[in-house]
C-alpha cells in the first residue's frame, strides 16, 4: 500500500531542521530517460553479460515493468508522445523531421513539463528530452527540436562523441566523414563507430548532464521539482571509457539466438532497414565487437545514473521524490539478423519503465503499459489533476497493486505500420496489407509468423478488429 506522500512529507519537515531534508510538501520527480535502450541488455530485466549494478539497484526499490512499450520506436516521435500524453496521431510527430512541429499541434494543451511548472514546480531539462540528432546536437552543444514551454532552464550538454581521443573502429559500412567542423550529415548518426576513450579523453555528454542533474538537485532540494534528465548513450556512436570495455571481451559476448531462415517468413515491410546483410555486419565476430561496445555504453550510462541516485539519497530527497527510468524505445541487438531500431518486433517496440515512488514496494508488473501511460501516472503521484487532452492510462493503482493489469492491449505505430501486443499475441499490420502474428508465450523470440496458418485465421481477423478499434478512438478530438 503507498504511503501518501503528504504524510510522509510532514514526517520530513518535522525533522529537516536536524537531517537537512527538503523543507517544501510537495512529491519531486526525477526523470531519466536513455537513448535507444533495449530492455534486454539490463542486468534487471534478465540480460547475463550486460552490467547495470545501478538500474538493479533502482528496480529493486521500484516497480519494474516487464511489458512497456513505446509509441514510435524512434526518437522524435516516441518522446513527443511521452511528453504530450498523446499517440502519435494526436500529436501530429510521427517522425523526427516533425518533432519541432509539436508546440504548434498542441496549442494549449499542456505538456508534462509544462504541467508541472502551471503547478508551481521548477523543471528543468538537462539534455536530451525531446529530439536531438545525436551526435550533430551533441557535438554542437544546441538544443535541437525542443519544446521551449516545458521548462523553466535548459541545459545542453556539449561533447566530443565520435571526435572522443582513444582507439575507434568503424564497424558497420557506413560512409563516414571525419570532419571536426560540420556536425551534421557526417554518417555517424547510425553507424556502429566505437571509441574507446583515452582515461583523459575529453569529458563526455552524459558525464556533464549527470553533473548538471547534481548541481540542479542542491540547488533546488527547497522547492518542488520536476527535473528530466537525458542520456544519450546507448545512441551510436559507441563512446565509453576504455576501462567500460574491460568486463566486456568481444569473443566472449553472446549473440542473440537465430534460426536458419528466419527472415523468409517476415514480409518485406517487416524486414528492418538496418539488417546485418545491409549493414557489412555478417561476420560474427564483427556482431560481437557490436555487443561489446554496446554494453560499454550501457554500463557507462548506468554509471551516471548511479551517480545522481546516490546525490538523491544523501540530500535526502528520496523520501519525497519519484524516480522513473526509462528509454524513448527499444533497439535490436541481431534479432532476425536486424540492428538498432524502426521495428515493431519485441526488442524494438518494448522500452524498460522502473518506476520508485515514497512508500510503494518493490515489485515486478507485467500489465501492458504505453509510454503516455507516464503523463497521468507522474501527475498524479504529485497530487495534480490530470489534463482532460491526455490519452494514457494512470499506472498509480498498479504501483499499489502490480498484479493488477491497466489495459488489454498496447499501441506501437512505425512508418504506417502498426503494432498491437497483447499478453497473448503480437500482430503487426503493413501499409501493403501484410501482417505479421506471433504467439508471445510459445514464441516469445517471434521466430514464426503465424499470419498465414489457416488454424490462426480468426486470431488474425479479431486482432485487426481490435486494431482498427483502437485506432479509431486515438485520432485527435478536433
Ligand atoms: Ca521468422
Amino acid at each position: 500500500m503507498r504511503v501518501r506522500a503528504t504524510t510522509l512529507i510532514a514526517l520530513s519537515c518535522v525533522s529537516c531542521a536536524t537531517f537537512g531534508a527538503p523543507r517544501h510538501e510537495r512529491t519531486n520527480v526525477l526523470f531519466i530517460i536513455a537513448d535507444d535502450l533495449t530492455a534486454s541488455a539490463l542486468a534487471c530485466y534478465g540480460n547475463e553479460q550486460c552490467k547495470t549494478p545501478n538500474l538493479d539497484r533502482l528496480a529493486r526499490r521500484g516497480v519494474r515493468f516487464t511489458r512497456a512499450y513505446c509509441q514510435y520506436p524512434v526518437c522524435g516521435p516516441s518522446r513527443a508522445a511521452l511528453m504530450s500524453g498523446l499517440y502519435p496521431q494526436a500529436n501530429g510527430v510521427q517522425s523526427n523531421g516533425g518533432a519541432g512541429k509539436l508546440a504548434e499541434a498542441l496549442g494549449e494543451r499542456p505538456t508534462l513539463g509544462q504541467h508541472f511548472i502551471e503547478n508551481g514546480y521548477y523543471t528543468a531539462r538537462v539534455s536530451k528530452i525531446y529530439h536531438m540528432r545525436v551526435p550533430g546536437d551533441i557535438t554542437a552543444g544546441v538544443d535541437g527540436p525542443d519544446h521551449v514551454a516545458s521548462w523553466t532552464e535548459r541545459f545542453n550538454c556539449k561533447g566530443p562523441e565520435w571526435m572522443t581521443a582513444g582507439d575507434f573502429e568503424a564497424l558497420s559500412n557506413e560512409r563516414l566523414k571525419r570532419d571536426p567542423d560540420k556536425h551534421y550529415g557526417l554518417g555517424f548518426g547510425t553507424a556502429f563507430y566505437v571509441v574507446r576513450a583515452s582515461p583523459d579523453a575529453a569529458r563526455q555528454a552524459d558525464a556533464q548532464a549527470a553533473d548538471k542533474a547534481i548541481e540542479l538537485l542542491r540547488a533546488h532540494r527547497d522547492e518542488p521539482f520536476f527535473l528530466a534528465l537525458g542520456l544519450v548513450r546507448p545512441h551510436v556512436p559507441l563512446v565509453a571509457p576504455e576501462s567500460y570495455y574491460r568486463s566486456y571481451p568481444a569473443q566472449q559476448m553472446k549473440l542473440a539466438p537465430s534460426r536458419e531462415g528466419d527472415q523468409d517468413d517476415i514480409p518485406e515491410a517487416g524486414i528492418s532497414h538496418y539488417t546485418s546483410e545491409r549493414r557489412g555486419l555478417e561476420d560474427p565476430e564483427t556482431k560481437r565487437k557490436v555487443l561489446s561496445a554496446y554494453y560499454a555504453a550501457v554500463t557507462f550510462m548506468d554509471s551516471q545514473v548511479g551517480r545522481v541516485l546516490d546525490e538523491l539519497d544523501a540530500l535526502g530527497l528520496a523520501r519525497n521524490t519519484v524516480v522513473v527510468f526509462s528509454s524513448d524505445h527499444g533497439y535490436h541487438l541481431g534479432e532476425h539478423d536486424f540492428w538498432q531500431k524502426l521495428s515493431l518486433h519485441e526488442e524494438s517496440a518494448r522500452i524498460p519503465l522502473i518506476i520508485a515512488a515514497p512508500g510503494v514496494a518493490p515489485a515486478e508488473c507485467a500489465s501492458l503499459v504505453e509510454q503516455i501511460d507516464l503523463y497521468p501516472t507522474l501527475a498524479e503521484l504529485a497530487g495534480l489533476a490530470v489534463p482532460p487532452h491526455c490519452q494514457g492510462k494512470s499506472l498509480t493503482a498498479l504501483l499499489d497493486h502490480p498484479s493488477r493489469s491497466v489495459r488489454d492491449a498496447a499501441y506501437t505505430l512505425c512508418m504506417g505500420a502498426h503494432l498491437l501486443r497483447t499478453e497473448h499475441w503480437a500482430y503487426m499490420e503493413y501499409a501493403d496489407g501484410e501482417i505479421e502474428l506471433y504467439d508471445m508465450r510459445a514464441d516469445p523470440l517471434q521466430f514464426t509468423n503465424l499470419a498465414r496458418i489457416p488454424e490462426h485465421a480468426g486470431t488474425v481477423r479479431e486482432l485487426g478488429r481490435r486494431l482498427q478499434a483502437k485506432l479509431a478512438r486515438l485520432l485527435p478530438e478536433s
